[in-house]
């Protein structure tokens, strides 16, 4: 039986286009189930850039005017990969005229906005997909099975980070990435989302903090990005930066656990460097994107002689969405989460179930991110309302 069909309409193509589009041309290979990805069309303003991401990616057509895709019949989701200022706007819209929405984190600039993208999904009975890809890590889902069950007891600790370099150069250019208008905020929401929506997905909902940031290069020249985390530089002018390069939080946790957190892009020879451990009563979990596949397990349990943290390579058929892709230890990559990610999305579409981390679960990551601003501001701890 031919499996349903979803066709896709893009909005934007650089970086995150660029994974989520390979995503979906290689999902019929490897998930049999769920539904079948059609790239009907692409949507950016630079009319030879977006015809060319067609034709690399293959979409079936190309649009300027991203406002076009909300009108096709053959389009059931719109996938928002363009810069974050936008994100409310276009998923707000794309729901209004019953599309699904796939939006790219950060979720919104304000939490206000992200109430009205997920009420906007609700009113118009579609679904919104955050696109936390590292949740579908297969080791990270092992590790919330390990947690889920007890296996680690009551957790104590959370320390994660998310260190990269990218922008350490001053002659890097004044991206969008960083300008306040356009991003929000700076590593925080780029990449300190991804380590505390992690946090709340396996340790629990985070009710306080206190944080501190940072901008170290405060004037750059001019330039836009160039592609994946390259950039040029437009002229001689130069701009002020106006988000955070760099951010650290402390936080209580709903089930008593405490949070340590950093996300920064001053890091040197730190390319991703997305980890964590967690540390509970009868065990402690490590895990670091930049060797994805592995899951560092302590069991307190473990005979005296073998105490120690053990390796496990998260490629066992036990493992989740191992059975997908290869024999044990042929190991997977960066481009996979996105894929388990979509195919789980799109099952959950066709079989109308429940699928987190959805546009609730976005507005919980606001509140957090919006806290997080708030107490670097007043230099206090906040408290982050609980819906
Ligand atoms: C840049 O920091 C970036 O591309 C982020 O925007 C992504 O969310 C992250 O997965 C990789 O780095």
């Amino acid at each position: 039986m031919s499996k349903p069909k979803l066709g896709i309409g893009m909005i934007g193509y650089q970086f995150m286009g660029k994974a989520h589009s390979h995503a979906f041309r290689d999902l019929d290979f490897f998930f049999p189930g769920g539904a079948s990805p059609v790239l009907k069309a692409i949507a950016g303003r630079a009319e030879a850039a977006v015809r060319d991401a067609a034709n690399q990616y293959g979409f079936e057509s190309y649009e300027t005017d991203w406002r076009k895709l909300l009108e096709r019949d053959d389009i059931d989701v719109i996938d928002i990969v363009t810069p974050n200022y936008l994100h409310a706007e276009m998923a707000i819209a794309a729901a209004e005229a019953g599309k699904h929405v796939i939006c790219e984190k950060p979720m919104a600039m304000t939490v206000e906005e992200a109430i009205r993208m997920r009420d906007a999904v609700k009113k118009n009975g579609v679904t919104g997909l955050l696109c936390h890809n590292y949740r579908f890590a297969p080791a990270v889902q092992y590790a919330k099975q390990l947690i889920a069950s007890g296996r680690l007891g009551r957790i104590y600790h959370i320390r994660a980070q998310y260190l990269q370099d990218w922008i350490m150069d001053p002659n890097f250019p004044l991206v969008w990435r960083l300008r306040k208008e356009v991003t929000g905020s700076g590593a925080l929401g780029d990449i300190g989302a991804h380590i505390l929506d992690l946090a709340r997905f396996l340790v629990g909902e985070i009710t306080e903090l206190t944080a501190t940031m940072e901008t170290f290069i405060k004037t750059r020249p001019l330039g836009e990005m160039s592609g994946g985390l390259e950039a040029r530089v437009d002229g001689s002018q130069t701009g002020t930066v106006d988000v955070d390069d760099a951010t650290a939080i402390l936080a209580h946790f709903d089930n008593g656990a405490l949070g340590v957190f950093e996300a920064t892009r001053f890091a040197g020879g730190n390319r991703n460097g997305n980890r964590f451990e967690i540390n509970g009563e009868r065990g402690s979990i490590r895990w670091d994107l930049e060797n994805m596949n592995l899951l560092h397990v302590y069991l307190e349990d473990d005979e005296a002689g073998l105490q120690g943290f053990r390796t496990i390579n998260c490629t066992e058929t036990v493992h989740p969405f191992a059975d997908r892709y290869w024999p044990a230890g042929h190991i997977i990559g960066y481009e996979h989460t996105f894929m388990n990610l979509f195919a789980s999305y799109f099952e959950s579409i066709v079989e109308g179930k429940p699928f987190q981390p959805d546009f609730d679960e976005g507005v919980r990551n606001e509140r957090v991110l919006e806290a997080v601003e708030t107490s670097a501001q007043k230099r206090e701890w906040v408290a982050i309302p609980q819906e």
